[in-house]
């Protein structure tokens, strides 16, 4: 695991005092001409007060809105999620196979290496703007979560 990255948003989400620390913000890379895409990442709640994730927004999609995919029968289907709340010492979790954030109607291509902002929108911690990093395994921390792998 990377303890380096948490330590760097830690210091990064400094401003207004906030208890919620958003971990390994990811975006997957578009494929061919796809208008969509997927981003992950980690919720982690270290107050004592509870947080809801409203909803999102992006300057580079027409819409970002919480997803959660589930198999039935054998057949991986998504469909709309959310509010999501973390409970106070607890976390979220938005990952390949189950929660993730939407990108819909996307302006242009994602691509490998690049950071898009995307605004997080808290009921109380309010809107944080945060640093996704594109790559095409957005997600996969190890082959266990790739994402289409059967046993
Ligand atoms: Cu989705």
């Amino acid at each position: 695991m990377r303890r380096l990255l948490p330590f760097l948003l830690l210091l990064a989400a400094a401003a207004p005092a906030s208890s919620l620390i958003v971990e390994q913000p990811q975006l997957r890379t578009t494929q061919g001409g796809l208008k969509t895409t997927a981003a992950y990442f980690t919720i982690r709640n270290t107050g004592k007060a509870a947080d809801v994730l409203t909803g999102a927004a992006c300057a580079c999609a027409a819409a970002a809105s919480l997803h959660e995919s589930k198999v039935v029968n054998g057949i991986s289907r998504m469909g709309r999620a959310g509010p999501l709340t973390i409970a106070p010492g607890g976390q979220v979790a938005l990952r390949p196979g189950g929660l993730h954030l939407m990108l819909t109607g996307l302006k242009r291509p994602i691509k490998a290496g690049e950071t898009v902002r995307i605004t997080l929108k808290f009921a109380k911690a309010g809107e944080r703007e945060t640093a996704f990093t594109a790559n095409d395994t957005a997600g996969a921390q190890g082959m266990d979560t790739m994402p289409g792998m059967h046993h």
